[in-house]
C-alpha cells in the first residue's frame, strides 16, 4: 500500500461512517501568568499532537515533510514569506502545522452528517464545534423552507445558480466576496466571472484587514505594498514591531527577527499587551535555542494605549526635529527629501506644534521611554517598521500609518536596503487576490488590460467593499451572496445585523473546505459547494495542476497539493467557477471557462498580459523561488504617485481617551484559532485556558469598576450612531485580570464582533473598527 492509500484507510471519528465528530467544549477559566517566551520544545510537540489527532501518522508526516518546500504546498497558515534559496526541511511553526493539520484532517462532514443535524440544531453549536467536525465532501442544498441540508449534483447547483442570477434585476444585485486562501489562478477567473457577468461587488477579507495599510501606503509611497524583503528584515539595524502578534499569527518571522538580532538589530515591540513572542523566543530550527534560554527579542517593549500609536509617531517625529533642529544635517535625510518627497514643510511645522503632555497622555507611556526610541532611531541606518491588525483597524487607522511613513521619509528609509515599511499580511494570498483584481475599484488600466484581452467589458462603476455589502444586503438590494471561502458571517461586524442581513438574500453560496456559522445563517435557499485546499492534489483532465501565490512581501511562487482528496465529489475553486461560469455564460461566451480549467497554465497566460510584472508567469514561477513583483519605491526610488514624490501627509492628531467608568476593547486572537476557525480553547502564551468567554482587564481598572477577578459579566458596547447612542450586549464573560494598560481591554474575536457597530468604521478604509470599542462592564446578578 503507498502513503496515499493508507492515509485514507484508517476508520476515526468523523471518517466515512461517523455523522459526528465528538468535541469537549470546556467553559472553565484557567489563568496563570503570561508566558514570557515563545515557540521551542512545547510548540513542536503541540503541531506533532495536532497532527496525529486529525491526520494521523502518515498523512502528519507527508504534509509537515512538503510543507513550505520547493516541490511542496504553500503553507495556508500566514503571509509571511519563505528565505529565497534557503528553505530548511521542516520549516514550520506551530500553527502553521495546526491550520495544515485542520485542513489535512481525516474527519468528513457527510450527506449522513447533514441528515442526522437539522440546521436549526447545527444553529447551536458553537464555531469550535462546527470546525471539528471535518472537511465537507459533497455538493448541498438548503431548499426554501427545509429543515436539513441534503445532496444535489454540481450541474444542478450550477443550474440554480444561473437562473437566480437571471432572475436579478441586475447584475449588481449580486455580491461575490473572497477570503484570502484562494489562489492566484481562482482569484483571477472569479473576478473575471462577475466582471462579465457586469458588476464589480468584489468584496473581500482584505477590506477587514490590510485595506488602512493599502490606503495608506497608495497615498504616500504611491504603490499600497511593503517595501522590504526578509532579506532586509535580517540586515536593519532598528526593527518596530507595532499592533503586531508574531509568536502566534507569523511565527515563522521570529526565526528571521533572531537572526536580525544576531546580526545586531535592536528591536521595539509597541503593542498594549507584552506579548510573548516579542519578548523572548525558543526557535525551533536551532536546537541549542530549544533548550536554553533563547533569544531575548523585544530590546524595548513600549507598552501604548489602544489607538495611541499614531500620537506615538507624532511624539517621535518631534523629538526627531528637535535633535535636527539642535544639530542640523545629523537627523534628517534631506538629499532624499528634496529628491523625493512633497509635503516636507508643511508636515514640519505640523510637528514643530507638538505638544509631549498629550503626546504622554495619548500613548500612556513616560518621556524618557520616547526619548529612548529617539536615540534607537537617530543611531540607526537602516529602520523597518512592521504593523498588523493593532494599527489598522482603528477609527484613524489610515492616519496613523500615513504618520509611520511620514516619519519614515524623514530619515529617508525608503528604497534602500534593510529600511522600508512592512506591513504583514494575514491570510496567505490575500495580497495575491488584489494583485490579480479581487477590489471592488481596480483602476481603469487593469480594467482595460481585461476587455482588450478577452474583448468583454468590465463594468466601470465601483463595487461594494464588505461594509458596503452588508448595508446594501441589510437594505433588501441583494438578491445573490457567493462566497470563494471563509466566514463571512462570524469574520464581519454586528454579527446579529450580518446574520438578517443574510436572511434577506434569495440564496447564500458558500464555497467551503469546512463547515462553519456562513453555512447556517442563509438566505431562502443556499448551497455548500465543497472544494479542495492547498494540501490537497488538484488534478483535471488527467493533468496535476499547479496554483500560485503572492506572499507579504511580493515574491510569488508555486503550491501543489499531493494529498488524496476526502471525496471524489470534491472539485478545485478554479474548477468551481470555471464550470459555473459556463453553465451561466453559455460556452460560446467570449472567455473559454472549459479551456481554462482544463490547464491552469492557460489562465496564468491572460495573468501574463493583463497585470504588469507578471511577463512570461508560467517559466519564471517554476524557478525555484519564483519571482518577485516589481515595487518602484524599493527597486529604484520611483514613487507612482499623483506627483511623482512621496508625499508626507498632514493629519489631526487622534487617539482614543478612556470615557469614565468605561474601558476600550480590542479584539484580538487567541494562540489557538485561525479567524474565526477555531482549534482549542487554550491561548497558551497569555496563560489562560479553557475558556474563550473572557475579557483581559487591568487590575487596577477592575478594583475601581467594582470587579474581581474570574467575575461573570456581560459586556455592552457604545457607539454614537447617526441616531444617537446605540448600545449592543453579550452575555456569559468573565473577567480575567492582565497586565493591558489601564482603561484598555482585550477579548477574543469572533465571540465579540456583535459588540462591533456596523456603521463605526475606519476613515477612508471602511475597515471595521475592531480595536478601538467604548465598552462597558455589567456585573451577571
Ligand atoms: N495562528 C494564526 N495565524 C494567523 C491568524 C490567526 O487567526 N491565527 N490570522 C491571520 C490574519 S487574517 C491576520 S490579519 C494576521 C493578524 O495578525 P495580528 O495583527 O498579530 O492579529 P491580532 O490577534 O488581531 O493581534 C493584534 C496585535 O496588536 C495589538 N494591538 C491591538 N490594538 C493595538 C493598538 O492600538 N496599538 C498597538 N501598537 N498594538 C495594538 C494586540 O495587543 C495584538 O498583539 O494573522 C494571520 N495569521
Ligand atoms: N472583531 C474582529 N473581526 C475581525 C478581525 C478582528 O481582528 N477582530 N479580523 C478581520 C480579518 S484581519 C480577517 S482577514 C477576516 C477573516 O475573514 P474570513 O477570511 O472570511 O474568515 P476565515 O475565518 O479565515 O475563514 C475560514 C473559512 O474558510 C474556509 N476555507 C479555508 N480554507 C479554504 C480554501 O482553501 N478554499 C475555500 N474556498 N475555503 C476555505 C473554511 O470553510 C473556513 O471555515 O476577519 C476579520 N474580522
Ligand atoms: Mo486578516
Amino acid at each position: 500500500m503507498t502513503s496515499t492509500e493508507s492515509d485514507r484507510s484508517a476508520s476515526a471519528p468523523g471518517s466515512p461512517e461517523a455523522s459526528e465528530t465528538a468535541v469537549d467544549e470546556p467553559t472553565r477559566t484557567d489563568t496563570s501568568h503570561p508566558k514570557t517566551y515563545a515557540a521551542g520544545v512545547p510548540a513542536v510537540a503541540v503541531s506533532m499532537k495536532r497532527g496525529f489527532t486529525q491526520m494521523g501518522p502518515v498523512r502528519t508526516a507527508r504534509t509537515l515533510l512538503e510543507l513550505n518546500q520547493r516541490h511542496g504546498f504553500d503553507c495556508p497558515g500566514c503571509a509571511w514569506p519563505e528565505k529565497p534559496g534557503g528553505r530548511k526541511p521542516a520549516e514550520f511553526c506551530e500553527n502553521g502545522a495546526k491550520a495544515v493539520a485542520e485542513e489535512a484532517t481525516r474527519r468528513r462532514v457527510t450527506p449522513d452528517f447533514f441528515a442526522t443535524h437539522s440546521v436549526a440544531e447545527l444553529r447551536e453549536r458553537s464555531e469550535y464545534w462546527l470546525s471539528q467536525q471535518g472537511r465537507i465532501t459533497h455538493p448541498m442544498l438548503l431548499r426554501d423552507g427545509a429543515t436539513h441540508y441534503e445532496p444535489i449534483d454540481w450541474a444542478d447547483a450550477y443550474r440554480l445558480i444561473s437562473d437566480e442570477l437571471a432572475a436579478l434585476d441586475s447584475p449588481d444585485d449580486a455580491v461575490f466576496y473572497t477570503s484570502g486562501r484562494t489562489s492566484n489562478e481562482a482569484a483571477f477567473v472569479y473576478q473575471l466571472f462577475a466582471r462579465s457577468l457586469g458588476t464589480n461587488n468584489l468584496p473581500d477579507c482584505s477590506n477587514m484587514c490590510h485595506e488602512s495599510s493599502g490606503h495608506a501606503l497608495s497615498t504616500t509611497i504611491g504603490i499600497g505594498k511593503g517595501s522590504v524583503s526578509v532579506l532586509d528584515v535580517e540586515n536593519a539595524d532598528l526593527i518596530l514591531i507595532a499592533g503586531q502578534n508574531p509568536g502566534t499569527n507569523h511565527p515563522r518571522m521570529l526565526s528571521i527577527l533572531g537572526d536580525a538580532k544576531r546580526n545586531g538589530a535592536k528591536i521595539v515591540a509597541i503593542n498594549p499587551l507584552p506579548e510573548a513572542g516579542l519578548m523572548r523566543f525558543r526557535d525551533p530550527q536551532r536546537p541549542g535555542d530549544i533548550l536554553g534560554a533563547g533569544t531575548t527579542l523585544a530590546d524595548e517593549f513600549l507598552q501604548v494605549r489602544l489607538g495611541g500609536d499614531m500620537a506615538l509617531f507624532r511624539g517621535l517625529a518631534a523629538l526627531l526635529l528637535r535633535a535636527e533642529n539642535a544639530d542640523p544635517g545629523t537627523v534628517f535625510d534631506h538629499d532624499f527629501l528634496e529628491t523625493y518627497c512633497s509635503g516636507v514643510e508643511d508636515y514640519l511645522a505640523l510637528v514643530a506644534d507638538t505638544d509631549m503632555d498629550e503626546i504622554c497622555e495619548a500613548t500612556g507611556l513616560r518621556l524618557a521611554e520616547l526619548e529612548t526610541l529617539a536615540r534607537l532611531w537617530i543611531s540607526s541606518d537602516k529602520t523597518i517598521v512592521c504593523w498588523a491588525m493593532g494599527l489598522t483597524q482603528h477609527k484613524h487607522a489610515v492616519a496613523t500609518i500615513e504618520e509611520v511613513t511620514n516619519t519614515l521619509l524623514l530619515s529617508g528609509m525608503i528604497g534602500k536596503p534593510g529600511a522600508g515599511v512592512c506591513p504583514v499580511r494575514g491570510h496567505s494570498n490575500v495580497q495575491g487576490d488584489r494583485t490579480m483584481g479581487i477590489w471592488e475599484q481596480m483602476p481603469e488600466s487593469f480594467l482595460a488590460a481585461v476587455d482588450s484581452e478577452f474583448g468583454i467589458t468590465s463594468p466601470r462603476r465601483v463595487g461594494y467593499d464588505v461594509v458596503d455589502a452588508l448595508r446594501a444586503m441589510r437594505d433588501g438590494k441583494i438578491g445573490i451572496f457567493m462566497s470563494m471561502g471563509g466566514n463571512f458571517v462570524s469574520a464581519t461586524p454586528d454579527t446579529e445585523v450580518t446574520k438578517a442581513a443574510m436572511a434577506r438574500c434569495r440564496l447564500t453560496v458558500q464555497v467551503s473546505t469546512k463547515l462553519n456559522a456562513s453555512h447556517l445563517a442563509t438566505g431562502s435557499v443556499a448551497l455548500i459547494l465543497p472544494t479542495l485546499g492547498r494540501t490537497d492534489r488538484d488534478i483535471r483532465d488527467g493533468k496535476r495542476q499547479l496554483v500560485t501565490v503572492e506572499d507579504s512581501m511580493g515574491s510569488v511562487h508555486l503550491s501543489r497539493g499531493s494529498l488524496t482528496p476526502s471525496s471524489d465529489c470534491m472539485r478545485s475553486e478554479v474548477g468551481i467557477i470555471c464550470e459555473l461560469a459556463e453553465t451561466v455564460l453559455g460556452s460560446d461566451h467570449a472567455v473559454n471557462w472549459s479551456g481554462l480549467a482544463s490547464d491552469y497554465d492557460r489562465i496564468r497566460d491572460h495573468v501574463a498580459a493583463v497585470v504588469p510584472g507578471f511577463e512570461n508567469f508560467n517559466d519564471r514561477v517554476r524557478q525555484p523561488d519564483g519571482f518577485l513583483l516589481p515595487h518602484p519605491p524599493r527597486d529604484s526610488r520611483e514613487f507612482p504617485t499623483e506627483s511623482g514624490r512621496a508625499v508626507l501627509t498632514v493629519n489631526d492628531l487622534e487617539w482614543l481617551p478612556t470615557p469614565q467608568g468605561r474601558l476600550i476593547l480590542q479584539t484580538l486572537r487567541s494562540h489557538d484559532q485561525y479567524n474565526t476557525t477555531i482549534y482549542g480553547h487554550d491561548d497558551r502564551y497569555r496563560g489562560i485556558k479553557g475558556n474563550r468567554r473572557i475579557i483581559m482587564v487591568n487590575p487596577d481598572d477592575l478594583a475601581e469598576l467594582g470587579l474581581v477577578d474570574d467575575q461573570p459579566v456581560s459586556i455592552v458596547s457604545e457607539f454614537e450612531g447617526a441616531d444617537g447612542l446605540e448600545e449592543r450586549r453579550i452575555d456569559d464573560f468573565r473577567v480575567v485580570s492582565y497586565p493591558t494598560p489601564r482603561g484598555n481591554a482585550a477579548a477574543y474575536y469572533p465571540e465579540t464582533n456583535p459588540l462591533v457597530p456596523l456603521d463605526h468604521v475606519a476613515t477612508k478604509s471602511n475597515t471595521p473598527v475592531s480595536k478601538g470599542i467604548t465598552v462597558r462592564l455589567v456585573a451577571a446578578p
